[in-house]
């Protein structure tokens, strides 16, 4: 995707990616590269990893996938059937929320990373609808690392779009978007960078 094809005309109105039931906007690259590049080693390094366990049709799974969770306050998310207590904000994690922020106009008081160490791991089809987040609020994905491929599914007709997730580069859903669309991050043989995203999220405390 160039820069051009982001928008819908001169307007520099963010075209959205969806044909319907929701909304998700794709603004590239928001960070350089070099700036990019030091925030994921600053994330794998300090941020508290662990792997994720979700309940799926009844059974518990630990994911290959870990994830690290932080908000304004210590308070419970429950997400995939689990719940998560979350750790308050590193200095430099709050610096990247407020660069989000400033690029997509929403606010927001809380992140799920997910840190995927090779093109082996990926995430599975989901919405994040959970009871816990404001409904059609926003979520901000940042992709720091190694670029990949990232899907939406139409809950009823099955429609699909897939968009490349650049490394530095800013990815906003809302609206309806999880209440109609499942999205994945599949899983590829190609040799990929560790990635890491960010995905800030307006919790209801
Ligand atoms: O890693 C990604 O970009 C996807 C993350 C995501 O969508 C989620 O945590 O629900």
């Amino acid at each position: 995707m160039t820069y051009t094809d982001l928008f819908e005309n001169d307007d520099m109105k963010l075209i959205n990616l969806l044909p319907r039931d929701g909304a998700a906007y794709y603004h590239g690259k928001i960070l350089d590269t070099a700036t990019a590049a030091m925030y994921l080693d600053k994330c794998i390094s300090e941020l508290s990893w662990e792997h994720d366990r979700a309940f799926i049709y009844g059974k518990e799974i630990v994911t290959k996938r870990k994830i690290a969770w932080y908000a304004d306050e210590p308070v419970p998310y429950t997400y995939s059937g689990y719940t998560k207590m979350a750790l308050v904000w590193p200095v430099f994690l709050r610096e990247i929320k407020q660069v989000v922020e400033s690029n997509c106009g929403d606010v927001f008081n809380s992140c799920l990373g997910n840190f995927y160490s090779s093109g082996e791991e990926g995430m599975s089809w989901r919405s994040d609808a959970e009871k816990d987040l404001v409904e059609h609020g926003a979520i901000g994905a940042l992709t720091l690392g190694g670029e990949r491929k990232f899907s939406f599914k139409h809950k009823k007709t099955g429609e699909k779009v897939s968009l490349n997730l650049e490394q530095g580069s800013l990815l906003i859903m809302k609206g309806t978007t999880q209440q109609n669309w499942l999205h994945s991050l599949p899983k590829t043989k190609k040799d990929i960078e560790p990635r890491v995203s960010l995905t800030f999220r307006q919790l209801r405390f």
